[in-house]
């Protein structure tokens, strides 16, 4: 009968936990390396199987680099703070700090039924005021160095739920929670620039072991775009402005300019017949998500301005319009537009009879219907005709910068990254608002500043802090006298862009980290974790890595050197789990059924890593026989390690095929495991166990000293993947504490060249037999052997030989007549 299961999970994590096997000693020998699985939110649902699919494999891998001899150090922790918590709480009632604590630790004592090698020692919780105390330092920081800073902007505001929405809290257009419409406000709201850090940003993503997936998302976010700016002169006004395009090629076919409806300009320019209708318009656009608004299938609104604009390249007067399709974020807010080239112009000029007029033919002159917007050549540009586009680009702006009426422009598509939030569940921003002195940042010494407890946190329209007194009134650290305090609290992305760096040195009071620790331990050589963060937490992540770095706390330009994506494991209808459908797994009833090894053995065996899929309770009833049989095989092992004296030096037939069995196994999963292939290592080291059995089962007396060195390696193979079950096999062979203490096996390549091989034997092309032949002997030979075969002599007999071939490795072929 087996014996793995939960109490031989127990024994080891306890033997493990008391010998300290898993704490990580810096000095320790072996390369470093920092394996860093994205860190959970604390929620009430407990750990799925997706963090189970995200932690268990990626522990195998760190235990199989362990065992290469690494000094691996693996931390684990919680991302506290947040929405999830105070939704939560919400709902419930219970308070967002008492919930996630005890979420916290249910959560713990989930992640160590698994028996993964975290070091525990080192733990982040983000909630906790050792931790934001350095979430808000890192804030000051920032804001020291310009890097943060305040401004008023349009946000995603929830009419219903009465609070701002982050814009991952909106899904087409909808809140999230209630889905009603979401409108756009605005507010004074605190930004971090990453835009100082686009171009680097973009350009050190050619030097990251990512998925290449990933870093074309984060390359379209920053988006940069090579193109020109324009200034056009408002007639009978000093105003001017600037439009960005990427085809100032086309400027000649301009035939009307587009202000976005919150242009500053809108107001500034439109003439007074037309400010009614203007107004009306623009609270229209209020309404509207960006995503909506650059919608090509929607239907282009628009108004008149009454006012006209004059092109910098041919002095014409065009028409200037508002319309929601011009984005006020991007570029200058004003668009140039050319109805004859653009397809959203084509539209909006047809739909308000606006003039279109070509300025582009193809290059070899056939005609094409409009709107055009490909690559080509000028026409009714004068000066410019014929010119491709190319030229045309230089030349037009060459002329234009003579006038100071233009230049290249670079634009990025990313925006600063809006960190506050008018949440209660939050780190506060460690700044006070005084009459006398303005804006002034909390003193170091005196942070953290505490979020306090007794808020009444049910969000209506206000921030939850803005209503507690004691929190609110303070005094002003610069002159002593009444201030308040800022009363929004910090996105939680910020806690999570650099909780990396603070598990390095997590105990430190005196400092977030000392720069020794990070740069020793940094940056992660392997992070593991979802797809979804590709332009948040990765992208806020990097950004923070390098303003701490040109702040001098870090020494190196990226946090995380190789990235892997896990896939999503869905529920055994293929459909993504969720509790509504009813179809989730929860990791916790398999464990205490199948015990933790089965468990991670299943995920890795039955999905492609990166890829995922369906749940299958027969997959894992498998898995746990594959567990018995090895178990059984060990078993029989043993008793013949006793019974047999046999221990000669030269290798049998059947020995040999079991060599050859192991050294294949070490080779593929070693190969395969280091490329995150679980699946097909596991099949490896099936393949491994089916020799080992067919080995077991011949009768002769067994070699002792061979049968234990592939033992050995067997259970080392088995080690990261069924960590566990491993360990006992280990100390059932007699083996001294740790398995996880020994090295990985190594690959013998001659084992894996076979003294025989097969090869075909064919007459006239037809293969005739297979033989087996000696793997070092001469052509002539093989020609000797393949004749000399019975049923080829039967076949030739009679004829006349005229030639015979021999394909190396392969074949031998017979010419005969
Ligand atoms: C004139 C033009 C003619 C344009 C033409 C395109 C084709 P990317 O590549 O994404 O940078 N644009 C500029 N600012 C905008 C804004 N705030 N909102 C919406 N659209 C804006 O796109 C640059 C192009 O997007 C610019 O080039 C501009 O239209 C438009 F045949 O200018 B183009
Ligand atoms: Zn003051």
């Amino acid at each position: 009968m087996a014996n793995y299961g939960t109490s031989v999970d127990k024994k080891w994590q306890s033997r493990w936990e008391t010998s300290g096997l898993h704490n990580f000693d810096e000095n320790a020998p072996g390369e470093k390396l920092y394996v860093l699985e994205m860190f959970s939110y604390p929620s009430g649902a407990k750990l799925h199987a997706g963090h189970w699919f995200n932690y268990a494999p990626t522990d195998s891998w760190a235990r199989f680099k362990k065992m290469q001899g690494y000094n691996v150090f693996q931390p684990m922790g919680f991302d506290a703070f947040g929405l999830p918590a105070e939704n939560y709480a919400i709902k419930t009632g219970v308070h967002p700090k008492d919930s996630t604590m005890k979420n916290i630790s249910n959560m713990e004592e989930q992640l160590r039924a698994m028996g993964a090698m975290f070091n525990w020692d080192h733990e982040v919780i983000t909630c906790l005021p050792d931790y934001y105390k350095w979430t808000q330092w890192l804030f000051l920081k920032l804001y020291e160095k310009g890097l943060a800073y305040r401004k008023k902007a349009p946000v995603n505001w929830c009419p219903s739920c009465n609070t701002v929405l982050a814009n991952e809290q909106v899904i087409d257009g909808q809140c999230e929670r209630c889905d009603s419409e979401v409108e756009r406000k605005e507010l004074t709201q605190w930004f971090l620039k990453t835009t100082d850090y686009a171009e680097e940003l973009l350009q050190d993503l050619d030097g990251l072991d990512w998925p290449e997936k990933t870093k074309s998302m984060q390359k379209h976010w920053i988006g940069k775009s090579k193109g020109a700016e324009a200034t056009f002169k408002v007639e009978n006004s000093d105003i001017n402005f600037d439009v960005f395009t990427t085809r100032v090629d086309t400027l000649n076919g301009v035939t009307y300019v587009v202000l976005a409806p919150e242009s500053p300009l809108v107001n500034q320019i439109t003439s007074p017949e037309y400010k009614s209708a203007v107004e009306e318009y623009k609270k229209q656009a209020e309404k509207q998500s960006d995503i909506e608004r650059q919608s090509i299938s929607r239907e282009k609104t628009g108004v008149f301005t009454g006012t006209y604009a004059i092109n910098p390249i041919n002095e014409k007067r065009i028409p200037i319009w508002v319309a929601d399709y011009v984005l006020a974020s991007y570029g200058t807010g004003c668009v140039m537009a050319v109805p004859a080239h653009d397809e959203r112009d084509f539209e909006f000029a047809t739909k308000f009879n606006l003039p279109i007029e070509r300025v582009i033919t193809s290059k070899n002159g056939s005609d094409d219907s409009l709107p055009f917007t490909e690559y080509g050549k000028l026409v009714n540009s004068g000066e410019f005709d014929n010119l491709t586009t190319e030229e045309a680009k230089e030349a037009i702006v060459k002329k234009l910068e003579v006038t100071g009426l233009g230049r290249w422009k670079i634009n990025y598509r990313l925006r600063d990254w809006l960190v506050s939030r008018q949440r209660y569940w939050g780190a506060p921003i460690p700044i006070v608002y005084c009459e006398k002195c303005g804006t002034v940042a909390v003193p170091e010494e005196q942070l953290p500043v505490k979020l306090p407890y007794d808020v009444e946190f049910t969000p209506d329209g206000k921030s939850p802090l803005s209503k507690c007194e004691s929190f609110l009134h303070t005094t002003c650290p610069k002159c002593g006298g009444t201030a308040t305090r800022e009363v929004d609290t910090l996105d939680t992305f910020v806690c999570s862009s650099w909780y990396y760096l603070r598990y390095t040195d997590n105990k430190n009071t005196e400092k977030a980290f000392d720069s020794a620790k990070a740069n020793a331990l940094l940056p992660v050589d392997k992070y593991v974790g979802g797809p979804e963060h590709a332009c948040m937490h990765l992208l806020y992540a990097r950004f923070i890595t390098k303003a701490l770095r040109d702040m001098g706390y870090i020494n190196f330009d990226e946090p995380f050197t190789s990235l892997t994506h896990q896939g999503l494991i869905l529920g055994p209808d293929g459909l993504k789990m969720s509790k509504s459908k009813g179809n989730t797994i929860s990791p916790d009833d398999y464990i205490e059924q199948y015990g933790s090894d089965v468990f991670r053995m299943y995920l890795m065996f039955g999905f492609a890593y990166s890829e995922g899929g369906a749940w299958s309770y027969d997959g894992i009833k498998s898995i746990a026989r594959f567990i018995d049989r090895i178990e059984r095989l060990l078993d029989q092992s043993k008793t013949e390690l006793n019974n047999s004296n046999n221990s000669k030096t030269e290798l049998e037939k059947s020995e040999k095929e079991l060599n050859y069995a192991r050294h294949y196994a070490i080779k593929h999963v070693t190969e395969d495991t280091e490329k995150f292939q679980f699946n097909t290592s596991i099949a490896r080291i099936m393949e491994f166990t089916n020799a080992l059995s067919k080995y077991l089962n011949d009768e002769k007396n067994k070699n002792v000293k061979f049968l234990e060195e592939v033992l050995v390696d067997y259970i080392k193979l088995l080690a990261p993947f069924s960590p566990h079950f491993a360990e006992e096999q280990w100390e059932l062979l007699n083996k001294d504490f740790s398995i996880f203490k020994t090295s990985w096996p190594k690959f013998n390549p001659k084992a894996l060249v076979k003294d025989e091989i097969e090869i075909a034997v064919q007459i006239c092309g037809k293969i005739k037999t297979r033989i087996n032949i000696p793997n070092d002997i001469s052509d002539d030979e093989i020609k000797e052997l393949a004749l000399k075969n019975e049923t080829i002599q039967k076949d030739i007999d009679g004829k006349n030989i005229i030639k015979v071939i021999v394909v190396k490795g392969r074949l031998v072929n017979i010419v005969a007549k």
